[in-house]
């Protein structure tokens, strides 16, 4: 059982590397060299890397050897472990957070990749703006857009939905929750963002293509494209007033870098490399682009680069003359968002088990905090806690906490809690690890986290639901798969992204099943916790992320 649509340039970008020479590896068929490179790059790349030295995974390239800051060494490679032990880690998972793959795989393709993980790491092409520039299809020119928006629909309560296997993406009006329109996007949407006018939505693929949808014409409609790279993850718009729209950046896990274009029309334009020094001092060959983010405080993105742990705030005044402020944080940056004021943005150093504050108005780091293991906030949620004052919460995928840390505030009223500024003030327990995703509202008194990478059944299948008013109390569980009517099926349906209406009063989770069953979006009242709705058709296959359109450009969170 193979992931099926992966896009052609992305695929024949890892295909082209030719075989090399092995030592001490298992001998491959060229068949099976070439099921494995496809099956590392969309199962495995994302957390240990295209040159497999690690992040969120572990290394895994045949053999490493380690010196620590007292001189002493250690080793250790994909080879030393062997197939029968590597078949056993994809197969089964670990407790350092590799998920179980036995129910993805076929027996014979688990068996593959532990022997092509002993491989010598295949390394594909470098992609150049000459070669964005080739990819560059402008399907409508902007002035023959739409003038006026051509529908009816209340665009600030359409939800933008990644159909995450299926490489598409579906768009259901809020207020109906009928299904609008479902669009091709490249292979497994990441994440969509919003226009700062609320009218484009801008899809990137892990294949690196960003789609342009307009939501003005009669149905959603692609108006243009471009391909990044082999491997990307973010995208977002110049915000800042009087740029709104005017730029567009993606980041790249492969080749490590981030891109610039026109906002409108997606033109290529630059091109920057994020190669460099850790903020230990080591040479790093790939250091991707996580998480990024258009400031509000000034003209600027926040561009996280992973490996390296640097942060960096692009100017994007003078593309041609570029300026760039780079902060050293933690190593392995990953996803974040913006406290209560938007004025600082925290970010995950997940696999370092740390919080990394940026102040955007300074362009400084405000803080760098400890937290248990493995960090993954997502965007994060943002309340006034009873004693503590404004704080940001974090859920782990490593530790079965939720840690709510104290962040700075301008308003008189909070002054008193200024001495708790940037300390874990508390950490709320949960069930387990497992954790991706945590949610609330300015409007709800509601905390809502999933556990979709949790072993259990019941975890996976569940959301947690914490009372703000009174945090001591233990959450409610809401059992989302038995919520939706669907029948049981042998693949966990994995409960994932609450992510509130325009208004505040309804949660959206998607209900993640495998590519063959039934999957389902169930919406609950935010006030009663009771079930409102289950949108389940044959188009939602493989739901995951979803992006309301007003709270996604407002970061509302
Ligand atoms: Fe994500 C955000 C990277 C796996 C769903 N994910 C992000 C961001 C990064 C990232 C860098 C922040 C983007 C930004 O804000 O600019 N994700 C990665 C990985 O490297 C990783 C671990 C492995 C991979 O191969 O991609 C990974 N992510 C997943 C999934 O398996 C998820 C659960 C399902 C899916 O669709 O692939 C998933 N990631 C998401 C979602 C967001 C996200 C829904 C956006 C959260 C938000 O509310 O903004």
């Amino acid at each position: 059982m193979l992931s099926p649509k992966l896009s052609t340039l992305a695929m024949s970008a890892l295909l082209a590397v030719g075989v090399q020479a092995q030592t001490g590896a298992p001998e491959m068929t060229q068949a099976e060299i070439e099921t494995g490179k496809k099956i590392y790059f969309e199962r495995c790349a994302g957390c240990h890397g295209v040159l497999r030295k690690g992040a969120t995974g572990k290394n895994l390239e045949p053999h490493w050897k380690k010196t620590a800051k007292d001189g002493s060494t250690q080793e250790g490679g994909t080879l030393k472990l062997g197939t029968q032990r590597l078949e056993k880690i994809i197969g089964l998972g670990t407790e350092g957070g590799m998920v179980n793959y036995d129910d993805i795989l076929s027996k014979d393709e688990i068996n593959i990749m532990a022997r092509y993980i002993q491989r010598t790491p295949d390394v594909p092409p470098e992609f150049s703006l000459k070669d964005m520039e080739a990819s560059w299809k402008l399907l409508v020119p902007v002035d023959q857009r739409p003038k006026k928006q051509m529908n009816k629909i209340n665009l600030k309560n359409v939800f933008a939905i990644t159909l995450r296997d299926t490489g598409k993406l579906a768009l259901i009006d809020g207020d109906t929750k009928q299904i609008w329109q479902v669009l091709d996007t490249g292979y497994a949407v990441h994440i969509s963002r919003m226009s700062a006018s609320g009218r484009y939505v801008y899809t990137v693929g892990r294949d690196g293509l960003v789609t342009l949808i307009d939501l003005w014409y009669e149905t959603p409609t692609t108006v243009a494209t471009v391909k990044l790279g082999a491997d990307a993850r973010s995208v977002d718009t110049s915000k800042f007033k009087g740029y709104e729209d005017k730029y567009l950046i993606g980041g790249t896990y492969w080749p490590p870098q981030y891109s610039i274009m026109d906002g409108e029309s997606l033109k290529p334009m630059k091109i920057v490399s994020t190669r460099g020094n850790t903020v230990d001092g080591e040479y790093h060959p790939e250091p991707r682009v996580a998480s990024i983010v258009a400031s509000m405080s000034k003209p600027e993105w926040v561009v996280n680069v992973k490996e390296t742990g640097q942060i960096m705030l692009v100017d994007y005044t003078d593309i041609k003359n570029l300026k760039t402020t780079t902060i050293e944080s933690a190593k392995f940056l990953h996803d974040g968002g913006w406290d209560m004021s938007k004025r600082y943005f925290l970010v995950a150093a997940n696999a370092s088990h740390k919080i990394a504050a940026v102040d955007t108005k300074t362009g400084k780091l405000a803080a760098l905090v400890d937290t248990k293991k493995i960090p993954h906030p997502g965007r994060g949620a943002n309340f006034v806690h009873p004693t503590y004052g404004p704080v940001w919460a974090t859920g782990h995928l490593g530790d079965a906490v939720i840690t709510l840390i104290s962040t700075p505030s301008e308003k008189k009223e909070h002054a008193k809690f200024k001495a708790h500024n940037w300390k874990v003030v508390q950490e709320l327990k949960t069930g387990g690890a497992g954790n991706l995703f945590v949610k609330t509202h300015p409007k709800s008194t509601h905390l809502w986290a999933d556990m979709p990478m949790n072993p259990e059944r019941e975890n996976a299948e569940a959301v947690y639901v914490y009372d703000l008013k009174d945090l001591n109390k233990a959450p409610v569980k809401l059992d989302v798969a038995k919520d939706s009517g669907l029948p049981e099926t042998k693949a966990l349906r994995r409960a994932t992204h609450p992510e509130y209406n325009e208004a505040g009063d309804e949660v959206w989770i998607s209900l993640w099943g495998g590519k063959t069953d039934q999957s389902a979006i169930v919406i609950y009242d935010d006030k009663t916790l009771k079930l409102k709705k289950v949108i389940t058709d044959p188009r939602i296959v493989t739901p995951t992320g979803k992006f309301n359109v007003f709270n996604t450009q407002h970061d509302v969170y």
